[in-house]
């Protein structure tokens, strides 16, 4: 009897801290996956906010790609992803991100992400190269960061 009543102590003392391991790692083990979409000629939103581990996804669209160019140090870049192919990235490290369409990186398509609201690196990113009508599309997306 009393032996009966030990086993189900013995039991729940290691069922409870299991099951609230259990509740605490599924509650931060949850990223997001956020998406930007690739419009005619533009991203959207152009400026991503997300979390590290957050899954960013461009869904396949016509005639457009990613290509990052500059990020946070330690980043190394992707390689660009394929025409109208969907792409996907996780970013680990917190900063900005800056990336642009391949064949319309001259007529303003282009795009931040920013990772763990961190823009620490943002005078980096303004200094990254960017073609054509990029270059003032870019100044302003900085801009829009400082709000
Ligand atoms: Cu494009």
């Amino acid at each position: 009897m009393g032996n009966h009543m030990n086993n189900i102590k013995l039991k729940l003392i290691f069922l409870i801290p299991t099951l609230a391991l259990t509740i605490l790692l599924s509650k931060i083990g949850v990223s997001k996956e956020l998406q930007v979409e690739m419009l005619e000629m533009s991203y959207s939103p152009e400026i991503l906010y997300s979390e590290v581990g957050d899954k960013i996804i461009w869904p396949k669209s016509k005639g457009h790609n990613v290509e990052f160019i500059a990020g946070p140090t330690g980043f190394s870049p992707p390689k660009r992803s394929k025409m109208n192919k969907q792409f996907d990235v996780v970013l680990d490290i917190p900063g900005v991100y800056y990336y642009w369409c391949t064949p319309h990186k001259g007529t303003g398509m282009i795009g931040l992400i920013v990772v763990g609201k961190d823009i620490s690196n943002k005078d980096e990113i303004s200094n990254a190269k960017a073609v054509g009508k990029s270059k003032k599309k870019l100044a302003g997306l900085i801009e829009k960061l400082n709000d």
